[in-house]
């Protein structure tokens, strides 16, 4: 560790211990590289107990943030139950399941996957692209022809389930966002691990029913995830569009740098999105945040929403507040 980083974890140390004791109860153990080692937390969108679980028990185990964060997300992508994330997702219009995802870690360095066909585990994907090429994302066709150079396998991704589902919605091919329901259940991941790092992965099936080629919030770095390892780090869930436009998880990283905690700052988010509506918005948002002193908040414009933590060994499913 170098000075500067030494000066900045010291100092971190110092002012987190009087906002939260919890946080860094176990400040004072040490690790097997004689880092003073804090209490690691698993966080996500939506009631994912198992994922969040085994994400914190691998930080509990010393794995990094990032590591823990996308062996949480493959979970869910191999769940072919679960129809808004990997193997099993929710196809576009034309039937074919194309994934999304994108991680980011505690120095900044982010990578990302769209439209990615065949391929299970784009988080995974994802890191990949940020350690193994010169760029920050691939799409389409380059994602799925550099996963199968690195080894991952060529799946059908389209599981009965959801092939009936999409055959039954052709009858009246019928697009339009809908609430809570099945098509806003993307997965954002954010951990906090020993060394007291944050990172964070977002994967997703997008939109149920898109069209062919769209790109959701949830693999653009800032949109659909943020990390900022000095202030926090927040994800998305919901309408995509909306997301973007706002750059939604950048302004709550940006809002808790200026000194908003992680609930005030996805309030104002969620806020800047429905201020722009006529009305009652007829679709959903979701934010989840922390901020580095293991502070959490959650907003999202209708009621539905949750999201699950895993901390000291319990994981726990929480109903976010919300605007309607
Ligand atoms: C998207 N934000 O593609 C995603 C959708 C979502 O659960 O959250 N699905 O717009």
């Amino acid at each position: 560790m170098n000075r500067k980083s030494f000066i900045q974890r010291s100092s971190l140390g110092i002012s987190s211990l009087l906002i939260s004791p919890s946080v860094f109860a176990k400040k004072t153990i040490k690790n097997s590289k004689g880092v003073a080692s804090f209490t690691p937390f698993a966080l996500a969108t939506w009631d994912v107990q198992r994922a969040v679980s085994t994400a914190g028990k691998a930080l509990d185990q010393g794995s990094n943030a990032l590591d823990a964060s996308i062996q949480g997300a493959a979970i869910e992508e191999a769940d072919i139950h679960n129809t808004t994330v990997g193997k099993g997702g929710t196809p576009d219009r034309e039937g074919e399941v194309t994934l999304d995802a994108c991680v980011m870690d505690a120095k900044g360095n982010c990578g990302a996957v769209l439209a990615v066909q065949n391929i299970t585990h784009v988080a995974a994907l994802a890191k990949d692209v940020m350690e193994k090429t010169p760029h920050v994302i691939l799409a389409g066709e380059g994602a799925r022809k550099f996963a199968l150079e690195q080894g991952y396998q060529a799946e059908n991704l389209l599981s009965e389930e959801s092939k009936k589902a999409w055959q039954k919605w052709l009858k009246n091919s019928n697009y339009q966002p809908e609430i809570n329901i099945e098509n806003h259940d993307t997965i954002g991941m954010l951990c906090f691990d020993q060394q007291g790092e944050l990172s964070g992965t977002c994967t997703t099936s997008g939109l149920a029913y898109k069209m062919k080629g769209r790109v959701g919030d949830s693999p653009i770095i800032g949109s659909g995830l943020f990390v900022d390892n000095s202030v926090g780090a927040a994800v998305a869930t919901g309408l995509g569009e909306e997301v973007i436009k706002t750059v939604g998880s950048f302004l709550i990283v940006e809002l808790m740098k200026q000194g908003k905690s992680p609930q005030e700052a996805c309030e104002i988010a969620i806020q800047r999105i429905v201020e722009k509506q006529k009305g009652k918005p007829d679709f959903q948002v979701a934010y989840v945040a922390t901020n580095k002193q293991g502070a959490i908040g959650a907003f999202s414009i209708h009621k539905g929403f949750s999201y699950t933590i895993y901390k000291n060994n319990k994981c726990q499913n929480i109903d976010s507040k919300s605007i309607f």
